[in-house]
């Protein structure tokens, strides 16, 4: 049995060692970076049975991003390899002061070859949760059928958790915002930030969020560094502000966000310690130049966990 399946897309990441911006003398480094790969590698650090599913390329790098997420102790076994000469896509970082440039070199990637027939591969039938996200849609037609053919749940009858991630580089809102919507109204469990709600969807506010998506078990609204609201579950609506976080490089934070709500759905707790969770884990991400960060140690989250609301954050 697995906790979580992640399904989706894993690049090699190269990014300037000494901080951005890039440039011809740059010195890179070479990682791993998948926002639904990303998310298992905080749920397996946590203690969970992750599994990521996916394609890399017959190539170095599909080598090296297979290895980098095993590393964090995920279950690669079920990742395949691309026969017909497809590469692992990559992309490269661009860091500069307040925002980050991302460079995509992933179109025609092995992963961007999956289809709807891994829907119907072992690890899909013994998952409790499987969780996917808004850009495997954007990357081929079968990669479109696959997430669609998991929303449909199939034998196994896992949660499905599903995060928005609207990625503009690979398509703009005006063809994402139906086709996003739609998933995120047939998952069990949604993240989405408020603002990329607002730039897809035209919703104001939180609260304007749930009434666009009113059936989804739990949905997460996520307000950057004010703080993140869930609305379903057994509490009615529960908010919890964010820490404050020293923000080194951001990617991977929403990530890890959601590996910490997860995990506090998979130990069955109250939706306020899955918030906590969800922000302790970001936290640690936004303080990383890795898109993975490792989470602060058990004692550590325990001790946050336990605080009472005038000592939280
Ligand atoms: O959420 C972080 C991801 O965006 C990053 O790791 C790369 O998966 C990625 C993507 O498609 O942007």
């Amino acid at each position: 049995p697995i906790d979580a399946l992640c399904v989706g897309e894993t690049m090699a990441v190269l990014t300037p060692v000494t901080g951005g911006p890039l440039t011809a003398g740059s010195e890179l480094g070479i990682a791993a970076g998948g926002a639904e790969s990303n998310v298992a590698c905080g749920l397996a650090r946590l203690g969970h049975r992750a599994a990521w599913l996916s394609r890399v390329g017959d190539d170095p790098l599909g080598r090296i991003v297979t290895g980098a997420v095993a590393a964090h102790g995920v279950d690669v076994s079920a990742v395949r390899t691309d026969t017909e000469g497809r590469p692992t896509g990559l992309y490269v970082k661009d860091p500069r002061p307040g925002a980050s440039g991302v460079h995509y070199y992933r179109s025609g990637s092995a992963a961007s070859a999956m289809g709807p027939g891994l829907a119907d591969t072992p690890p899909v039938a013994h998952a409790r949760v499987i969780h996917l996200s808004g850009i495997t849609p954007a990357l081929s037609p079968g990669c479109s059928a696959l997430v669609d053919r998991l929303l449909d749940r199939g034998p196994g009858g896992a949660r499905v958790s599903f995060d928005v991630n609207h990625r503009p580089a690979l398509w703009p809102a005006a063809d994402a915002a139906p086709v996003l919507l739609g998933l995120a109204r047939r998952a069990d469990v949604v993240f989405v930030g408020r603002d990329e709600a607002e730039s897809l969807w035209g919703t104001g506010s939180a609260d304007a969020v749930r009434a666009l998506l009113p059936d989804v078990a739990l949905l997460v609204v996520k307000d950057a560094d004010t703080g993140a609201t869930c609305y379903g579950g057994d509490r009615g609506t529960t908010f919890v502000p964010a820490p404050a976080a020293t923000v080194v490089e951001a990617t991977g934070a929403g990530d890890a966000f959601a590996a910490g709500f997860l995990s506090g759905l998979l130990d069955r707790r109250p939706p306020r310690d899955s918030l906590r969770l969800g922000h302790i884990l970001a936290a640690a991400a936004l303080r990383a130049t890795t898109d993975v960060a490792v989470p602060p140690p058990r004692a550590d989250r325990d001790a946050m966990l336990a605080a009472d609301e005038e000592t939280w954050p």
